[in-house]
């Protein structure tokens, strides 16, 4: 691995967690599956499944299209060291922030934490706005079809959201 790996509690428990990933700049497709690999990698983060990719139109957002998927995984990383790992890895890839929903080579977002609800200045877990956009749950469907969402199942939340253009990408 090209960076130092955080220390994990020999005991934990491991738990399923679900990252976004999402990059309108540069090679975004190569970005995303070279952060999975990434992830894959790192010590606590196990069984690691990528979604298919999808290209997206920018949602509150600008630039060119998106390519988004999501990965599974098992970790014993606690949350807040998983986004540790997550931001690290976006450094890696030249994520730049200059403004809110800029455009980025690289954005990784922790989706679901097992079953944990976080609200943290640092982390919110279920992330806010996954059950309102395509391209977090088209590929979460792929993934885990029964996941519910405030009551809901993905397929319904995804016909709400049936304005949203979105392409599987071969
Ligand atoms: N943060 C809090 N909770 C989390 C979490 N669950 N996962 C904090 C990751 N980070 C979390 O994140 C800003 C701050 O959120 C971090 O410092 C972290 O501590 P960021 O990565 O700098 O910015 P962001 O991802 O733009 O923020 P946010 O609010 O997650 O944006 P959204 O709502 O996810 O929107 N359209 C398409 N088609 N595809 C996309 O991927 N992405 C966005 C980003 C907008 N439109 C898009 C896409
Ligand atoms: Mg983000």
């Amino acid at each position: 691995m090209p960076f130092e790996t955080p220390d994990t509690e020999p005991d934990a428990a491991w738990v399923t967690a679900y990252v976004g990933l999402g990059a309108n700049l540069g090679e975004a497709r190569q970005s995303l599956l070279q952060a999975a690999g990434q992830l894959a990698c790192t010590e606590g983060i196990g069984e690691l499944r990528l979604s298919p990719l999808y290209r997206t139109a920018p949602i509150e957002s600008s630039g060119p299209d998106y390519v988004n998927a999501v990965a599974s995984l098992r970790t014993r990383l606690e949350p807040h060291a998983l986004l540790d790992v997550l931001q690290h890895i976006e450094q890696l890839h030249g994520r730049e922030r200059p403004y809110r929903n800029a455009p980025r080579t690289l954005d990784l977002d922790l989706l679901l934490y097992g079953a944990q609800r976080i609200d943290t200045p640092r982390l919110a877990v279920p992330h806010p706005r996954m059950h309102l956009r395509a391209f977090v749950l088209r590929p979460l469907c792929d993934l885990a079809p029964d996941i519910k969402l405030k009551g809901k199942s993905l397929p319904e939340l995804l016909k709400a959201c049936a304005d949203q253009p979105l392409q599987a990408l071969s």
